[in-house]
Formats: structure tokens, C-alpha cells, sequence
């Protein structure tokens, strides 16, 4: 099975095959982790992201990396949370699913992968990360690494203790 780690840094210096852009539905540069990856891929990536918009709610879309260490990006879109009661957990699954869905289309061995919905989209970690982690390990088996990459400090903890507990729970089983 491959690994599931999680990294503390910037996403943009992860040289997997993929790494994850936390998008909005037109697809278009904004803020947070989404401005971070079109600053450091360049303007190249605008129009890439243009011929594959829009982006509904939980699909992906892939580009190449242009000026990134990772040579494609894929970009999904998580819900907006709304309170908890407008489908945003399912939602944010298949974000993360859809994502893998693609990355093996493209046989990626490596994909990296920011805390998607819980910046700007409001979506709060606690209740986000479970739901990323698990699909992570369900489906580490179709890869060589999965990373979370935890850009602030909370996140970081929030991620790497979780994954310590699961970890550790499933080598009970
Ligand atoms: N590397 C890794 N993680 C990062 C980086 C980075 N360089 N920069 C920020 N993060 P957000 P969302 C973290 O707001 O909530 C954009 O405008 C950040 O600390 O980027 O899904 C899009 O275009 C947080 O933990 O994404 C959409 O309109 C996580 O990435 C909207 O924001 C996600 O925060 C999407 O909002």
C-alpha cells in the first residue's frame, strides 16, 4: 500500500506528480493556495485552466505544471461550507475522489494534496480533515504517496495527529 504522509510547507515546492489546486468552479486564479499555485506556475496556467472551465462542485480538472516542480495540477472545487446541512460532506469527498479519479487516469504514482474548502470556503478543519484523511487511505493503495500539505501550523497539528490515530488504529486491525 502507498504511504499517506502529512507535510507542513507550501505546496508549490512539492515535486509530486500532481499537486491539488483548491479552485473556485470558473477556475479562475484566486486567492489563497489557488494564488500561491498560479503565481508560481505562471501565466500559462490561466489560459490552460480557461480551456477546462468550469469545474462544478466536487469534479477536477488537470493542466499541466508549467512552471512547477510537479508536472501537472490538478484542480477541484470543494464546497463552500453553509453550515453543515447543504450536502458539503459529500461534497468534499468526492473533491478528493474525483481528484484520484484523475490522477490515475493519468497514472500519477504521486499526488499532493492541499486542505481543501477550510481557507477561504470556511469549512472548519476539524470536521474537513477526518473526511480527507479517510479517502486518502482508501485509496493509497493505487499510488506510491499521497500527501496532505498543511500550509499553517494548526492545520499541520489538526492533520498529523489525526493520521497518528488512525494509523495506529488500523494496525490493530
Ligand atoms: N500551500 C499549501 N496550502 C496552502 C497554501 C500553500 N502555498 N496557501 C494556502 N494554503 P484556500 P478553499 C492553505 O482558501 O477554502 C481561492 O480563492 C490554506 O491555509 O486556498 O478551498 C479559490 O480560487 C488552507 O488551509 O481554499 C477559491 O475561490 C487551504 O490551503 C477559494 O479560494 C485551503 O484554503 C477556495 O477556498
Amino acid at each position: 500500500m502507498g504511504k499517506v504522509e502529512v507535510l507542513h510547507g507550501d505546496i508549490t515546492k512539492v515535486a509530486a506528480d500532481a499537486i491539488v489546486n483548491a479552485a473556485n468552479e470558473a477556475l479562475l486564479p484566486g486567492g489563497g493556495v489557488s494564488g500561491a499555485i498560479h503565481r508560481a506556475a505562471g501565466p500559462e496556467l490561466a489560459e490552460a485552466c480557461r480551456q477546462v472551465a468550469p469545474c462544478p462542485t466536487g469534479e477536477a480538472r488537470i493542466t499541466p505544471g508549467f512552471r512547477l516542480p510537479a508536472r501537472y495540477v490538478i484542480h477541484t472545487v470543494g464546497p463552500v461550507w453553509r453550515g453543515g446541512g447543504a450536502n458539503e460532506a459529500v461534497l468534499l469527498e468526492r473533491a478528493y475522489r474525483s481528484s484520484l479519479a484523475l490522477a490515475k487516469e493519468y497514472a500519477l504514482r504521486t499526488v499532493a494534496f492541499p486542505s481543501i474548502s477550510t481557507g477561504i470556503y470556511g469549512y472548519p478543519l476539524e470536521e474537513a480533515a477526518p473526511i480527507a484523511l479517510k479517502v486518502l487511505l482508501e485509496e493509497a493503495d493505487g499510488f506510491d504517496a499521497l500527501y496532505m500539505v498543511a500550509f499553517d501550523e494548526r492545520t499541520f497539528q489538526v492533520y498529523h495527529s489525526l493520521l497518528t490515530k488512525l494509523l495506529h488504529g488500523c494496525s490493530e486491525g
